[in-house]
């Protein structure tokens, strides 16, 4: 029988781990569905699902027991051979999606750097860009990863403060402002634009309705592609599929991570066209854990999961719930409510003595529901897409009270 407690747990992290997060305290041994459980046995709305990493709920049986029975057969080849979960993932995946191909790897940032690499070869070697004077575009406020080339990117000092020097052939442009975006992209040597449909760590971030349209149509004017990150909208989050079947657009290079391993294993993705991934010959990319059979066994499970229980139709439903909800809380704290699907974020004014989204959270703990804050004064709400209609309530009476509560 277990005798450590929450503090014991905290005290070894504390003691022998790196300090590189700052986690809430809370030391969780159990996940099921919506609902995870501390060491002392206290049940909680899981509203982030790790970072939108189980989309299908903790645990789920299908995906587990995909787990279990390739893990009992073969687990890892490397892809110096070949393997019999690959080629039917890989089929399943792109006529799903409608792409002609994919390229599997194991993070969403491993995705980013693949689909980084693939732009800068098709612009070499397709659009006719000088040798190494292939450039990037990315969106203010981006976050795709902790590497150096994500980094390069990044305009939060804590992501890249005293990791420098950084990647060079990247620029900036400012989220949803296409009239700035046009202009970049006069600039013959631009090879793609990376842009993720809703900024997710940046707040929620959600553009203007016709912005990537307008995405789409300046990329192809000027034959830049359009890399789209949907490593934490995609995959339902947002409500759909993918967050860009919104706005009825497709890209050249999608990117797919987190609930891709439907919070069992880390598994992403690339996907293209045949021309864009054609650029690529053996030898010039891979990884050693990259397509492996349990990776691909899990993938297959996690999408089948979101097909077979309509997990992004619910999304939208449970969502469009769950923001009424938000806007029916009258408290001077809480200043904007704003999401799609399950991806979902209020603005919290500063109240008390200097009190911030962290004391929110916290209260929320306190009350059985778990979420994080992004940047000082936004909460996340992002609970796996398999929560109902009850479940949205009762996780309303509950954020409803801890913020009525803390702001007394
Ligand atoms: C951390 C943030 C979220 C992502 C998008 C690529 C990646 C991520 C849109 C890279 C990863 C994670 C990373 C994790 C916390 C979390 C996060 F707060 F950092 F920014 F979700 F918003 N594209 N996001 O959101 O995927 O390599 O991590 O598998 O680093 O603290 P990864």
């Amino acid at each position: 029988m277990n005798t450590l407690k929450s503090a014991d747990f905290i005290a070894l992290e504390n003691q022998f781990g790196a300090h590189n997060y700052h986690p809430l305290p809370v030391v969780l041994n159990k996940g099921e569905g919506i609902f995870v459980w501390d060491v002392e046995g206290n049940k909680y709305f899981d509203f982030l699902s790790a970072y939108s990493a189980v989309n299908q709920g903790h645990c789920h049986p299908k995906i587990i027991e995909a787990l279990n029975s390739q893990s009992k057969k073969l687990t890892l080849t490397s892809r110096a051979f070949h393997n019999d979960q690959l080629g039917p993932f890989e089929e399943y995946i792109t006529s799903l999606l409608g792409f002609d191909r994919v390229l599997p790897m194991n993070t969403g940032v491993e995705g980013g750097e693949t689909a980084v690499k693939l732009a800068r070869k098709w612009g070499y070697t397709i659009k006719g860009i000088p040798s190494n004077k292939a450039k990037i575009i990315f969106a203010s406020g981006n976050f795709w990863g902790r590497t150096i080339a994500a980094i390069s990117t990044s305009q939060d000092a804590d992501s890249y403060s005293d990791f420098g020097p950084f990647v060079p052939g990247f620029e900036i442009v400012e989220y949803n402002n296409i009239g700035a975006l046009e202009t970049a992209f006069q600039d013959p040597c631009v090879a793609a634009f990376m842009v993720e449909p809703i900024q997710g760590e940046a707040g929620v971030i959600m553009p203007s309705d016709d912005y990537l349209q307008q995405v789409r149509t300046l990329c192809t004017k000027y034959n830049v592609l359009w890399i789209a990150d949907e490593v934490q909208t995609g995959l339902g989050r947002t409500g759909a599929m993918l967050c860009c079947d919104h706005f009825q657009v497709k890209p050249d290079i999608l990117i797919l991570g987190k609930a891709l391993g439907g919070g069992v294993f880390p598994v992403s993705a690339v996907l293209s066209s045949h021309e864009i991934m054609g650029v690529l010959h053996p030898g010039q990319h891979g990884s050693t854990f990259g397509g492996n059979p349990l990776a691909c066994a899990v993938a297959k499970a996690s999408l089948n999961v979101l097909v077979d229980e309509l997990l992004p139709e619910n999304a939208a439903a449970m969502g469009e719930l769950f923001r009424k909800g938000l806007k029916e809380i009258s408290s001077p704290i809480v200043k904007t409510v704003r999401g799609k699907g399950l991806l979902n974020a209020i603005d919290i004014t500063p109240f008390g003595d200097g009190k911030t989204a962290y004391d929110v959270c916290i209260a929320l703990k306190s009350n059985g529901l778990l979420a994080k804050q992004t940047h000082q004064h936004t909460i996340r709400f992002a609970p796996p897409l398999t929560i109902n209609a009850s479940q949205i309530e009762e996780a309303l009476q509950i954020i409803n009270f801890s913020i009525t509560e803390i702001a007394k």
